[in-house]
């Protein structure tokens, strides 16, 4: 019982965090016009899908090639393939030999992934590229950046800066893609919503008995116009052959 306690304040202090987090990107409407990675937080750990976003090429020409570096601490990630580009994984030594999920030793990572298109994106157009991978277990309260390179039919945009200490990233002019990194259980995924639905329940069995039988009149108003509706279908269907 304490430890549920326990969780459901922290799933309540995470949930403030995440409408403060909100609140501060509700004002970052623009970097939704840079490329960037859709996702808001995520946990350390966690297994997740980035979804690297283009909405716009190099002031007014076509995209043709997106590279994106993969932060240092991210040991194995697998590309999205995209029926609108190749795609291509830049592999770069590790420091010391790991073992992955299967006990297999691994002794290089994945430091790029390059998508190059067959057929270049229109300016006016999006596409997004999914990277999924393991969000490394030590990153919480830190914010992974992927520096990534936009080629065009005419120049390119490095979106490669990050911030300095205390330096608003609104400020820069092409920020690198990033997404922040949260303790587990501190996300506001959806999944997340369900655990803390589940906890609260547990917990608080008022609030919960109180929340089902508020929705009991619903749930009898649905089946009460379902039978209605089956009756008048049945009707019709025997005045139908009745005429026949
Ligand atoms: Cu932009």
């Amino acid at each position: 019982m304490r430890t549920q306690r326990t969780r459901r304040s922290a799933l309540v202090a995470g949930g403030t965090l995440a409408v403060a987090a909100g609140l501060v990107l509700g004002g970052a409407v623009a970097a939704n016009a840079h490329v960037s990675i859709a996702e808001d937080a995520v946990e350390a750990g966690a297994y997740e899908i980035l979804t690297v976003s283009v909405p716009h090429g190099c002031e007014g020409s076509a995209t043709t090639e997106v590279a994106i570096q993969v932060p240092e601490g991210i040991q194995a990630i697998t590309p999205t393939r995209n029926a609108m580009y190749s795609v291509e994984e830049v592999m770069e030594d590790l420091d010391a030999p790991i073992a992955d999920s299967h006990g297999n030793e691994i002794t290089e990572r994945v430091a790029q992934v390059v998508y190059t298109a067959s057929t270049p994106l229109p300016d006016g157009q999006r596409d997004t590229f999914e990277l999924s991978l393991q969000i490394p277990e030590d990153a919480a309260g830190s914010t992974l950046y992927f520096p990534t390179v936009q080629t065009c039919e005419q120049g390119e945009t490095a979106w490669v800066q990050i911030p300095d200490d205390g330096q608003d990233a609104d400020e820069l002019d092409s920020p690198a893609p990033n997404v922040d990194v949260v303790a587990p259980g501190e996300s506001s995924s959806p999944e997340q919503s369900d655990t803390a639905d589940v906890t609260t329940e547990t917990v608080g069995d008022q609030e919960a008995s109180a929340a089902s039988s508020d929705q009991m009149p619903l749930v009898v108003t649905a089946l009460a116009i379902g039978a209605i509706g089956l009756v008048l279908g049945v009707v019709a269907l025997f005045r139908g052959r009745n005429k026949a």
